[in-house]
């Protein structure tokens, strides 16, 4: 055997060697790295709470918490129940309910005095703008309605009439 052989021999035995210790050999495991993550800090959403979150009024066992409500024009007012029983929070006067908005209603019958709400009957299910959810609220059920007249616009719980309040709207 030439010595140009025996070169190549340990050259290929080494190859083949290291090709061994690299694929088979398990490595010891040292010390995981440690990573540092960056703490990146969201910053907070700025979120405008809707307007009928801002003017709330709870209708409560015992009347409306606040009763009196100051707002602008263009604002909506939330009732949200917090009795026991149903509610139905509602423009005065009771029990026609029709005094906001102030334009005159046009239709006028006997069918609306049955249903004990005139406004929902001849207006707010056509026009569906009418200070009326023309609904009970059972508890936690919200009404919100939009006032764009300015005025004081008195309101009532059509279940408990003698619970009363006010929108003063400017
Ligand atoms: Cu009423």
């Amino acid at each position: 055997m030439t010595n140009q052989s025996k070169i190549w021999i340990v050259v290929i035995i080494s190859l083949a060697v290291g090709w061994v210790i690299g694929n088979y050999v398990i490595p010891i495991p040292g010390p995981q790295p440690t990573l540092t993550v960056p703490t990146v800090t969201a910053p907070e959403p700025v979120l405008e709470p809707p307007v009928s979150e801002k003017n709330r009024i709870q209708v409560t066992d015992t009347g409306f918490v606040p009763a009196t409500l100051r707002i602008r024009a263009g604002e909506s007012v939330t009732f949200v129940s917090k009795a026991t029983a149903p509610v139905w929070p509602a423009g005065n006067p009771h029990p026609s309910h029709d005094a906001y908005p102030s334009q005159a209603y046009t239709l006028a019958g006997d069918q609306a005095k049955s249903f004990g709400s005139k406004a929902c009957v001849e207006y707010g299910a056509r026009k569906g703008d009418v200070f009326d959810p023309c609904r009970l609220l059972l508890p936690n059920q919200t009404f919100t309605f939009q006032f764009t007249e300015e005025g004081n616009w008195s309101f009532h719980n059509h279940v408990r009439p003698e619970h009363a309040g006010t929108i003063i709207v400017e």
